[in-house]
């Protein structure tokens, strides 16, 4: 057993579950050491250096990119896998038909196999985390198996990690998360490792029954984290729905004004739809002493306190954020926190030992190393149409490196939520704003949005992809039963936020962006706080309220009430084709359809 073997000498914990299912993990994996994470300083430092000496970071020049180091992955794992991504609940039927299921006893007795001797010759980490602020109420805490010290460095910037939360574990015994996780990359005595171990064979698996998450073959992102995607949207929406809270991908953002009126909004965009971005919006120079605080880009833990008001944490305490696009113009903030104590997955690397990806500078370096470590140039890019920088490159960073970090990003109690947006990449037929009539109604406009593919993603370029709440990826159970736990949440709140619907990315007949987008859609966040304090005016369309052209505030900005007629157009014909499309996603959900969400089409059918 390993125990006797001297692997448990340096146990962190004193959780005699804990304990035991360490030794039965270890003697189903049979890593060569066990490490308990106490999530020092110096022990990142350590595995850092240990990463460099594998040839898996190389650290960048101190002088300029302080801390930071450079990775590139295997040009196999890259992505999140979706369809390598299993619910493996106990009926099919509660997975619903948007999840990949497998029976749970098959699902065992296959990872059993996979993992039976996976971390051979390769050390295990035990790595406790907390998602959400340590003590908070709303924090969970889960144990992540890994061997891959690449995690546990990233873990340690996105969650909080080590002694404290073994200390939070030991005091009350309380229920944690296990996580399981292998690259699938064994090494026989002598052999010699690879920079990004990993298996052509990948599986993410999720057992919302029992809260484990097994996740084998993948040592990249969302694949490997797995506080992020894993347990704090796919387990945690199975928590939430059985203790009547909410797991959501969503931003959380303050808006304060000059006389220091601070608004929480929390926003849902699908992937690649630029949340991190809004989370950090820098509003136009014409509006002195206002200021967007971040509090999380990515995903909001949402809960009605006992007075009924919607209150959020930010689960994650980094940012995983896609490096390409990123420079002092889209988002200066983001440049900020990035400049120091920084991991960069799969961007280029310049000559001098600093980082590069398309749309960071106008100018491209003259040479540099692409994300496989071939060399690139400007020529050889417009020659083979292939970047430096893949296009889902990341960096991950701390987020309390960000310049306009909410106050309270942090407060155990969370912020609360006066306004919920929801938005997708839409060129046609969905206005820039428009808010919705009421709570259930709002759910509708939530359920369905959606986005059209980008030729970055898998399928058709420009085809519609439905996506509830943008949570299609990340629900981990039917989505028919989330639509009934959003609706049921109106229930335990006295003050309801309101609901919007945004659309940055509406093009004119010859393909022409209609709104500028960026920081100006700091206005529009404006009118959104002003309806949701109850003071600015709005017209009544079949679709929802939208604003008048006057309650938006256009100084700096030449923008004539025409074009803003055009980006806030409702064109009946097309939303009731738009209508019939919703049918779609409806019928696929059937027999777990909330009806409300049918009297809400038939509403919108009447008014149209
Ligand atoms: O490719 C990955 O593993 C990352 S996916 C991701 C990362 C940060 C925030 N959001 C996402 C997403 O896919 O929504
Ligand atoms: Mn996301």
């Amino acid at each position: 057993m390993p125990r006797a073997s001297g692997l448990f000498e340096t146990c962190l914990t004193s959780n005699k579950h804990l304990i035991r299912w360490v030794e039965k993990m270890a003697d189903l994996m049979q890593p060569e050491n066990i490490h308990w994470v106490d999530g020092s300083q110096e022990e990142y430092d350590r595995l850092c250096q240990v990463l460099v000496n594998s040839d898996t970071f190389i650290k960048l020049n101190e002088e300029l990119w302080p801390g930071c180091y450079y990775a590139r992955s295997a040009p196999n794992d890259v992505a999140r896998v979706e369809d390598r991504t299993f619910i493996c609940s106990l009926s099919k039927d509660n997975a619903g038909p948007t999840n990949n299921w497998e029976d749970p006893f098959v699902m065992r007795r296959k990872l059993k196999s996979l993992f039976r001797g996976a971390m051979r010759g390769r050390t295990m980490y035990v790595l406790p985390f907390s998602m959400g602020p340590l003590g908070s109420p709303m924090a969970r805490i889960g144990v992540q198996l890994t061997d891959s010290a690449y995690a546990v460095v990233n873990m340690r910037i996105m969650a909080r990690i080590g002694l404290p939360v073994f200390a939070e574990i030991d005091k009350d015994e309380q229920r944690v998360v296990p996580c399981v996780h292998s690259v699938g990359a064994p090494l026989s005595p002598g052999q010699k490792d690879v920079p990004w171990p990993c298996n052509d064979e990948k599986y993410i698996v999720h057992f919302p029954e029992t809260r484990e998450i097994w996740s084998y073959g993948s040592g990249y992102g969302g694949n490997a984290l797995l506080g992020k995607k894993c347990f704090a949207l796919r387990i945690a929406s199975n928590i939430a729905r059985d203790e009547g809270w909410m797991a959501e991908h969503m931003l959380i953002l303050g808006v304060e004004s000059p006389g220091g009126e601070k608004t929480y909004v929390a926003a849902a965009f699908p992937s690649a739809c630029g949340k991190t971005n809004f989370a950090m919006l820098i509003p136009p120079r014409e509006f002195e002493g206002w200021k967007i605080t971040t509090v999380g880009d990515d995903i909001a833990w949402i809960t009605a306190d006992d007075s009924g008001q919607l209150r959020a944490i930010n689960p994650e305490a980094g940012f995983f954020g896609v490096a390409p696009g990123t420079s002092s113009k889209t988002n200066p903030n983001a440049m900020a926190t990035l400049r120091k104590n920084t991991i960069f997955t799969n961007v280029a690397m310049t000559p001098a030992l600093g980082v590069w990806w398309e749309g960071m500078t106008d100018e491209p370096p003259a040479e540099c190393l692409d994300w496989k470590g071939h060399p690139w140039t400007p020529e050889i890019g417009r020659q083979t149409g292939a970047t430096a920088a893949h296009p889902n490159g990341r960096f991950t960073a701390p987020a309390s490196q960000c310049p306009v970090m909410d106050d309270a990003w942090e407060s155990p109690l969370g912020v609360p939520i006066a306004a919920i947006v929801f938005g997708g990449r839409r060129s046609k037929n969905i206005p820039l704003v428009y808010q919705a009539f009421n709570w259930s109604a709002g759910v509708y406009m939530g359920a369905t949005m959606g986005s059209e593919t980008t030729a970055a993603a898998a399928g058709a370029t420009g085809k519609v992809r439905r996506d509830p709440m943008a949570m299609l990826p990340f629900c981990g159970y039917h989505m028919g039963d989330y639509l009934r736990a959003w609706l049921r949440m109106q229930r335990t709140l006295t003050k309801t936020p309101r609901i919007f619907n945004v659309n940055w990315f509406r093009k004119d007949e010859d393909g022409k962006f209609l709104w500028p987008g960026f920081g100006q859609n700091f206005r529009i966040l404006r009118w959104i706080v002003d309806r949701a304090r109850g003071r600015a005016l709005a017209k009544e369309t079949p679709i929802g309220w939208t604003p008048y052209y006057e309650d938006i505030h256009w100084e700096g900005l030449d923008f004539a009430e025409a074009q803003f007629d055009q980006l806030q157009h409702v064109d009946r014909a097309a939303w009731k084709k738009e209508v019939i499309d919703h049918e779609d996603l409806f019928i696929s959900l059937h027999d777990h359809l909330p009806p409300e969400m049918v009297y809400e089409r038939e509403l919108l059918i009447c008014r149209l």
